[in-house]
């Protein structure tokens, strides 16, 4: 049967929206799988094990096979052939040690970001902080005030969650006036997912005893920014722990070595790292991170503020901006869905534009405020295509379109970007980032934010 037969049965048999959306469970209807994986793999790779590509695998040959393999290591790294897969470090920062570093997010697979793979937010650098003389001080409007070491919190019963931890300014160059042309994870890879172990907080607020009057807790950092953020005492006490742990190891020194702040679903910049005090106090402490920054002016006049959850999103990493697809066929598209507010619920995809939609295969199992893969296969006719995805959470809120975002929040918004990415797929199979037509493309005379973060 000829290659374009077989993709009109498969269209005809799977497909569930247009533009060749086919059924979530392609892959997993049985009689199916070989036909539809083997379309998946380019026909011309498959039908080539003739006695000329025969040699190429010849048991015996490979040189690593001829000679025993190296020894142990103390620490696994990862292989040289994967060397390219790298944070990128904001090129155009001012201050050494302020800036960030993006999660190569279109390079990986699965929900976990590996420890060196975070993504990283500093503001005055990375502090090499001697545990042996590290304390965290609590007190304000408490019974008692208490010091502990990095010791005394190792011995408290721990736990673990898995959460994700995403910058208030992750994909801002959406704001742009035109899209910006980055790899899906050096434009949206401010948010990483790890597994985070350490002692709830409320343990150690009841353990200081909280004044009648405590109402907010302002948080601050060990690093020569001294980061101060304020949270409310009701998240403080509900989910809100200190860090230890990091998928299973010890926190890296850029990621809060050796205490951090975990407080799930919300702002990155509420995470305080390198976490030295807290003080409870009746009020916010009206710090640089929640006035000059992260209070922003509505079209309406007034600001927001303390605007803590990070709003449902979601991405598609595969195919997405400057990958390339070699020619019309089956391919996988996969992505990102994640909501400060709780679980996601469902990701729909699309392949036109947004004209129709098809539900997307979750991966399993779906975790609380933590990234949630989510995949659908699609039959590309080679022509030119826009793909995207919306998300919905547990609380029922539905990702917007961009248009929809810039009506509510205005054109200069700067923080929690969360609207609903377009790539193009041109005729030459390369992809790029698109908006929806409309009026706020054309007007260029917008600020322009290259790389920016808060
Ligand atoms: N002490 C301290 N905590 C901090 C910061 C900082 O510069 N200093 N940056 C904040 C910001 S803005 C973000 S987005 C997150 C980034 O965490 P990460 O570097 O582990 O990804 O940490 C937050 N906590
Ligand atoms: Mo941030």
């Amino acid at each position: 049967m000829s290659q374009d037969r077989d993709d009109d049965l498969l269209l005809k048999k799977n497909q569930v929206a247009g533009n060749g959306l086919l059924d979530r469970r392609l892959f997993l209807k049985k009689g199916l799988q070989f036909s539809a994986i083997s379309t998946l793999v380019s026909t011309a790779t498959l039908a080539s094990a003739t006695a000329e590509t025969k040699k190429e695998f010849d048991p015996a040959n490979p040189t690593w096979m001829k000679q025993p393999g190296k020894a142990f290591s103390p620490y696994g790294l990862p292989s040289e052939f994967e060397d390219d897969v790298l944070r990128y470090p904001s090129p155009n920062e001012v201050v050494t040690g302020n800036g960030v570093s993006w999660t190569p997010l279109h390079k990986m697979e699965g929900t976990i970001t590996p420890n060196g793979l975070h993504y990283e937010r500093h503001h005055n650098g990375v502090p090499q902080i001697d545990p042996k003389q590290h304390r965290l001080l609590i007190h304000g409007l408490v019974k008692n005030d208490l010091i502990f070491s990095i010791d005394d919190l190792l011995r408290y019963p721990m736990q673990s969650k898995t959460c994700f931890i995403e910058c208030g300014g992750n994909s801002n160059a959406g704001w742009n006036s035109q899209p910006h042309q980055a790899e899906a994870g050096y434009f949206n890879g401010m948010v990483s997912c790890c597994e985070w172990t350490g002692v709830p907080l409320s343990v150690l607020l009841n353990e200081v005893g909280l004044r009648k009057n405590a109402k907010w807790i302002i948080a601050e950092g060990a690093d020569a920014f001294a980061m101060q953020m304020s949270i409310p005492i009701e998240k403080a006490m509900d989910d809100a722990f200190l860090a230890l742990y990091q998928n299973g190891e010890r926190i890296r020194p850029e990621n809060g070595y050796p205490l951090r702040l975990i407080v799930p679903g919300w702002e990155g910049v509420l995470n305080v790292k390198w976490l030295r005090r807290l003080k409870v106090t009746n009020r916010p402490v009206m710090a640089r991170n929640e006035t000059s920054k992260y209070t922003e002016l509505q079209p309406s006049g007034k600001s927001r503020m303390f605007t803590f959850p990070m709003e449902a999103k979601s991405l598609i990493t595969s195919p997405s901006a400057h990958m390339l697809l070699k020619e019309k066929g089956l391919y996988q598209i996969t992505g990102l869905a994640w909501s400060g507010r709780g679980k996601i619920s469902k990701v729909d995809v699309s392949a036109d534009g947004g004209k129709t939609w098809a539900e997307a295969e979750l991966q399993q199992p779906v975790l609380d405020r933590s990234l949630t893969r989510f995949r659908l296969p699609w039959q590309w006719n080679g022509k030119q295509s826009v793909i995207m995805s919306r998300a919905t959470d547990e609380t029922g809120y539905v990702q917007p379109d961009r248009n929809k975002l810039i009506k509510e929040r205005g054109k200069h918004g700067f923080f929690h970007y969360n609207a609903i990415t377009r790539w193009q797929i041109d005729t030459d199979g390369f992809v790029s980032h698109i908006y929806e037509n409309d009026e706020t493309t054309k007007n260029n005379s917008d600020i322009s934010i290259d790389s920016g973060w808060d």
